[in-house]
């Protein structure tokens, strides 16, 4: 019997297997190939599954190969990693402008992370009911000129009126596999429970509590779209953090970088100050973003005090 995993308590596993939901447990210890897991089977996995007999539930007997995977330290043991969700076709990170303001250097966080996955990344701006003022106005307009032409998508809605939901959020992910990310407060839950009723997700103001003070336990889950495809959301999950990149490969995870590289005079060149960096040039020119060349260097530099 195959299923899909939608939801992990730890030991217990949900199951849907067709139009129905099974309980599963894995028996006895797992092999684990080249990565040290945390959690031996995560949330979007498809796995191969034999039922107990006269008992409602089943036992896992395999975990069929993953097409790609979204991990991050554990927060335990930082030789061990844990793997948030598999199988994606994409992975969606909702921001807004105010409460809270998601900064750019947050969005390039996580689009380095997904690159690095190679799972393609799309934005969505919601709360645009709330816009107003220059200053927000400034930020919307930045996230358009630095992002789509670097190809990502980037799209405004509003999960309360639900403006864009239907004619333009449905579309890019009908049929499809997206994992749901950004800060707490933005308005995931909202907008899940907006396109899945079924899912009832808790959402929480922000103004009571602070959301660096919240300690969020949940796991992943995955909810089903009445019109096919699936929303995982990722409560808890801030970023997925950036695992073992190599000083010199950073920049193959900006876009507007990776078209240049082999190209600068030393090829271990962190286009830091080295001589003859084609980045830095391009980068003058106004071929790549001062914020994003700012966020490179941010990042190498954060990367390099963690290794
Ligand atoms: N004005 C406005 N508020 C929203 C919108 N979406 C969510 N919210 C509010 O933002 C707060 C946090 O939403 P929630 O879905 O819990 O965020 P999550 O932490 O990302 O899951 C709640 O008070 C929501 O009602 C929106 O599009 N516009
Ligand atoms: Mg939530
Ligand atoms: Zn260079």
């Amino acid at each position: 019997m195959k299923g899909r995993v939608i939801k992990s308590t730890g030991s217990w596993y949900v199951v849907q297997v067709g139009e129905k939901v099974v309980s599963a447990r894995l028996k006895g210890k797992f092999k684990q190939e080249e990565l040290k897991l945390t959690n031996p089977i995560a949330v979007g996995d498809w796995v191969e599954m034999e039922e107990e007999a006269g008992q409602a539930t089943a036992v896992i007997s395999e975990i069929l190969p993953r097409e790609n995977y979204v991990i991050r330290k554990s927060t335990r043991n930082q030789h061990f990693s844990h793997i948030i969700a598999s199988n994606l076709d994409q992975a969606i990170l909702v921001i807004t402008m105010k409460k809270p303001r998601t900064s750019l250097g947050f969005i390039d966080r996580f689009l380095v992370s997904t690159e690095s996955f190679r799972i393609p990344a799309i934005l969505v701006v919601n709360k645009m009911d709330q816009l107003d003022g220059a200053v927000e106005e400034e930020w919307l307009q930045d996230v358009h000129e630095i992002y789509e032409p670097l190809g990502y998508t980037v799209l405004e809605v509003s999960a309360l009126t639900e403006q864009g939901l239907i004619e333009k959020f449905l579309p890019l992910i009908r049929g499809k596999s997206s994992l749901i990310a950004g800060h707490s407060g933005v308005g995931k839950s909202t907008l899940l429970n907006a396109l899945i009723p079924a899912a009832r997700q808790e959402t929480k103001e922000i103004s009571g509590y602070s959301a660096k003070g919240v300690h969020t336990t949940t796991f992943a889950e995955l909810f089903a779209l009445p019109e096919g495809g699936d929303l995982i959301d990722t409560p808890g999950i801030k970023e997925f953090g950036i695992l073992d990149v190599e000083e010199n490969e950073l920049s193959h995870y900006f876009p507007e970088m990776r078209k240049y590289l082999g190209q600068c005079k030393y090829n271990n060149c962190t286009h830091i100050n080295e001589p003859g960096c084609v980045v830095l040039q391009k980068m003058e020119k106004g071929y790549i973003h001062p914020y994003r060349y700012q966020s490179y260097v941010n990042i190498l530099h954060e990367e390099d005090s963690h290794r």
